[in-house]
């Protein structure tokens, strides 16, 4: 007779968290977000590799590229360059990661020659920072005019309503390099011409970056920025269970630090065959995950064939159909549940630590504190990143809103079928298991992941917590009634703007 479970399988929406004390010192600023990535001997050796926020890009066409990879990284987060491509074409992405320059900035301070001496005042406020570019339409892209460091101005002498184009250093006076300039390069120009900081413009003279003579300048206005040792992004790979053999050395010969089965069912020997040929070759000097699964059987059979970190979640994903076509998955929440569960106990058992992902289906922003409460070390998103100008989709305007193309790795525009794969000698994916769809476009990834985690930082320090462990540890977590979902959102009012308030859809 088939095994019924008792419990039915929940959603991250069916779940609330219910708030703890907040000791005085428990504030968003002190809050840390590091995770570990991939498994370690928890209480007796450092984790060889965390991730400095707890959020990682699905390994999709329209998600993970190599722009991808470093916009996510800088914030300390972590993306899987996408496996459905030619294996030439994926090590190319991985290693335009790792030589991409980490001293090259994107300026945020960034001013107009209109601006008056108030503004950049308030600019330094807000940013920090005292070297801001001035280009004709005050983004960090425009026709580079020139720079306003705190050398050109006197507040004591000077009116606030003075233009900018009165005090800064205009254009003609500034030493600039082009775009290919290296930044060992760069430092030598600096140190040449006793620069503080060196623009860095394209053919066009728009500005591409600033380098600054000291690194930390860089690094005070990406303090998450995810770094290996040598100063480079780190980056992650999707690979399959086919062409591993190929496929794995030339990621790793790119430079991939970390590589992850991509597959939408990994409780299955071909998981396990691919981890062994990884081991046989590189041991465990290669990081690996696999997945995903949804109970704690699927769990425990990847943990014991050595995955280095579980992917949860089948059926989950904002563009999968799986359920649908297949009748196969589990309500995320459960499925992360029960899986946390197995970790613990596989690490009482073993004394290994092996981190989970939970892979899909993270709508508002608060279903990631959601999945961080209920056990997962991280949280893989694709819709949410697809949204931001570093995907690699189409921004497209549809009935006069901008969108972003997003679609499925089953659906029939990407084709991956390895992904779908069962073995045999079938090389196509015969039926669809995702769509081809469009999110609203929202802007940088920078931006709106700040807002994210400002978000996640609240909730934990509304449950008292300063660590991911802590809020693991102190969590209490609620099942609400369907009514009860209806009193969360603004109910009984008439809304004035009807634009979705608390979404990040
Ligand atoms: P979401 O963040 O809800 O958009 O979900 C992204 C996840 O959906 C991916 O990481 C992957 O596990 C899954 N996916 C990708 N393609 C498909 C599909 O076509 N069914 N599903």
């Amino acid at each position: 007779m088939a095994t019924y479970f008792d419990e039915p399988s929940r959603t991250f929406n069916e779940y609330l968290l219910v708030p703890g004390h907040t000791p005085a010192n428990c504030v968003p600023a002190a809050v840390s977000l590091k995770t570990p990535l991939v498994k370690f001997r928890k209480g007796k050796e450092e984790c060889p590799l965390s991730l400095n926020i707890p959020m990682v890009s699905a390994i999709m066409a329209a998600v993970s590229d190599d722009r991808m990879a470093v916009a996510l990284a800088t914030e300390g987060g972590l993306s899987f360059i996408y496996g459905n491509q030619t294996i030439e074409d994926q090590a190319a992405m991985v290693a335009r990661v790792k030589d991409h320059k980490a001293g090259f900035v994107t300026s945020d301070a960034n001013i107009a020659p209109t601006f008056t001496l108030e503004d950049v005042v308030a600019m330094r406020e807000k940013f920090g920072h005292s070297t801001m570019p001035v280009t004709d339409d005050g983004t960090a892209h425009g026709k580079l005019l020139g720079i306003v460091t705190d050398r050109d101005y006197r507040l004591s002498r000077m009116s606030l309503d003075e233009k900018v184009a009165n005090f800064m250093t205009p254009r003609e006076k500034l030493i600039v390099a082009p775009a290919d300039t290296s930044l060992k390069t760069a430092n030598d120009i600096i140190w040449d011409h006793k620069l503080n900081s060196l623009p860095i413009v394209d053919e066009e003279d728009h500005l591409v970056a600033l380098v600054f003579r000291k690194d930390y300048d860089s690094h005070k206005s990406n303090p998450n920025e995810l770094l290996d040792s040598d100063k480079r992004y780190l980056v992650g790979a999707g690979i399959n269970s086919r062409d591993y053999a190929e496929r794995v050395p030339a990621l790793v010969e790119a430079g991939a630090d970390v590589l992850c089965i991509d597959s939408s069912e990994g409780f299955s020997d071909w998981q396990k065959i691919t981890i062994d040929w990884v081991r046989e070759h590189y041991g465990d000097s290669v990081k690996v995950g696999a997945g995903n699964v949804v109970d704690r059987d699927g769990f425990r059979f990847l943990a014991e064939a050595g995955a280095d970190f579980v992917k949860i979640g089948i059926g989950g994903g904002s563009i999968c159909i799986t359920r649908e076509t297949k009748g196969i998955g589990r309500g995320q929440a459960t499925a992360t549940i029960e899986v946390a569960k197995a970790r613990d106990e596989y690490f009482e058992e073993t004394g290994i630590y092996v981190p989970i992902c939970s892979d899909g289906g993270i709508v508002y922003d608060h279903h990631i504190s959601l999945a961080l409460a209920m056990g997962a070390d991280f949280v893989m998103l694709g819709r949410y990143f697809a949204r931001f100008d570093e995907s690699p989709s189409a921004k497209v305007m549809v009935n006069g809103t901008y969108m972003k193309e997003y679609w499925g790795e089953g659906s029939a525009r990407a084709r991956n079928w390895q992904r779908y794969d069962l073995g045999g000698k079938k090389k196509a994916l015969t039926f669809e298991e995702g769509v081809d769809s469009y999110v609203p476009y929202a802007g940088s990834l920078k931006d709106n992941v700040g807002v994210t985690l400002l978000k996640v930082k609240s909730t934990m320090c509304n449950c008292g917590a300063l660590s991911i462990p802590e809020f693991q540890e102190k969590a209490r977590l609620t099942l609400v009634s369907s009514t009860s979902i209806v009193e969360g959102g603004a109910h009984d009012v008439l809304l004035k703007d009807k634009t979705p308030y608390a979404s990040n859809t």
